[in-house]
């Protein structure tokens, strides 16, 4: 009778972290993290003698993942000691003719599916019925209806269905349509593909990924563990589904304003600020300046004067505006070469150059006295 299970996905395994700030510290700190992320579960699994763990696609971040990887990932489900682990494939690591699947031996508790339609696996000691395809090319822009229609549900089973995609009408990624997933019957529906963990009422849930992996990616990151009981005057199972988060460096987008009166001092102060040192020292920081600047103050080193503040920032100054009134300068310099060369840097399309050019130009005319 299954009790237990775990709910994960998204892993990508192998992903290469990059990030703007120099050296490759910061990667190989997110690659620690991640394998982390997967070896907690792991034991957590075999902690709590969790009979099931789903893998709803994207274990591995591409087909090309370097094999010592694939077999760690295999080593750790070979680690588990009382825990099934059925695995379907999604658009990164899609089982075709190089899928990762194929490169390793993978133990005996671990049952991967490898068709692109619906089938199904019965774990008899768990009476658990898992139905589930698998991506086998990058690729899909239906769902495969047909043999989805085509499944009878075992009533008394504990049926799940396994699919990654997005629940969407239109898409490259395997649209799925809710109401036709949901009508079947199932116990359980574990998605992949989001990001972001999702749970509905009626049990169809994205797991998420289990650390957020960029900055587009906020909020809680973790796994999804439900809990199964018998409901057995109805002849029923009830499932009460729950959020296991694991902790991880989180991504933080700060918006910071900046005033025409600010000295460089107090636009760094302003960015320390942000948040609390023990947080700081903790996340990822993308500080977003914006207002008004004192066009005396270049900003091309506030990343560096940030650095020991932080565990990573980075800085974006693109919508910092110079405290100047154009217009003005020009018609006070309109007969003379300085409103003749500004005139010709407002010519200037792409609008972050135009800006960008314009500042160079006004602070070389202040340093150089020729402008107060
Ligand atoms: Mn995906």
């Amino acid at each position: 009778m299954l009790t237990t299970f775990i709910h994960t996905g998204d892993f990508h395994l192998g992903r290469p972290f990059t990030f703007r700030q120099q050296g490759n510290y910061h990667g190989k700190n997110k690659r620690k993290e991640l394998w982390k992320a997967f070896e907690d579960m792991i034991e957590f699994a075999n902690e709590g003698k969790i009979p099931l763990i789903l893998i709803a696609g994207d274990l591995f971040d591409s087909v090309n993942v370097l094999t010592m990887d694939i077999k760690r990932a295999a080593e750790g489900f070979a680690s588990l000691e009382k825990t099934w682990v059925v695995i379907i494939t999604g658009n990164h690591d899609y089982h075709g003719d190089s899928s990762p699947y194929k490169k390793v031996e993978w133990p005996s508790n671990v049952y991967i599916f490898k068709e692109d339609v619906f089938r199904s696996v019965y774990i008899k000691e768990l009476n658990t019925e898992i139905y589930g395809m698998s991506w086998v090319k990058n690729e899909y822009r239906a769902f495969p209806e047909r043999s989805f229609n085509a499944i009878k549900l075992n009533k008394s089973r504990y049926n799940i269905l396994m699919v990654h995609g997005e629940v969407t009408n239109k898409s490259l990624y395997l649209p799925i349509d809710l109401r036709l997933i949901e009508k079947k019957g199932f116990n359980f529906i574990a998605l992949g593909h989001i990001h972001k963990p999702g749970l509905t009422p009626g049990g169809v849930a994205y797991c998420g990924s289990p650390i957020p992996f960029n900055f587009g990616e906020t909020g809680e990151r973790g796994f999804l563990i439900s809990q199964v009981e018998t409901d057995y005057i109805n002849e029923t199972y009830v499932t009460s589904s729950g959020f296991n988060p694991i902790e991880s460096r989180s991504y933080e987008t700060v918006e910071i304003l900046i005033a025409p009166e600010d000295s460089y001092h107090d636009i760094i102060n302003k960015a320390i600020k942000c948040d609390a040192e023990e947080k700081r020292m903790q996340n990822y920081y993308r500080i977003r300046f914006s207002g008004y600047i004192d066009p005396e103050i270049q900003l091309d080193w506030i990343n560096d004067d940030l650095e020991d503040s932080f565990y990573y920032v980075e800085t974006d100054t693109s919508q910092l505006e110079p405290d100047i009134d154009l217009d003005l300068l020009i018609k006070e310099n309109k007969n003379n070469p300085i409103g003749q060369l500004l005139m010709e840097l407002e010519k200037i399309e792409e609008s972050e150059v135009r800006k960008k050019a314009i500042i160079y130009a006004i602070e070389a005319m202040i340093g150089e006295g020729v402008l107060k």
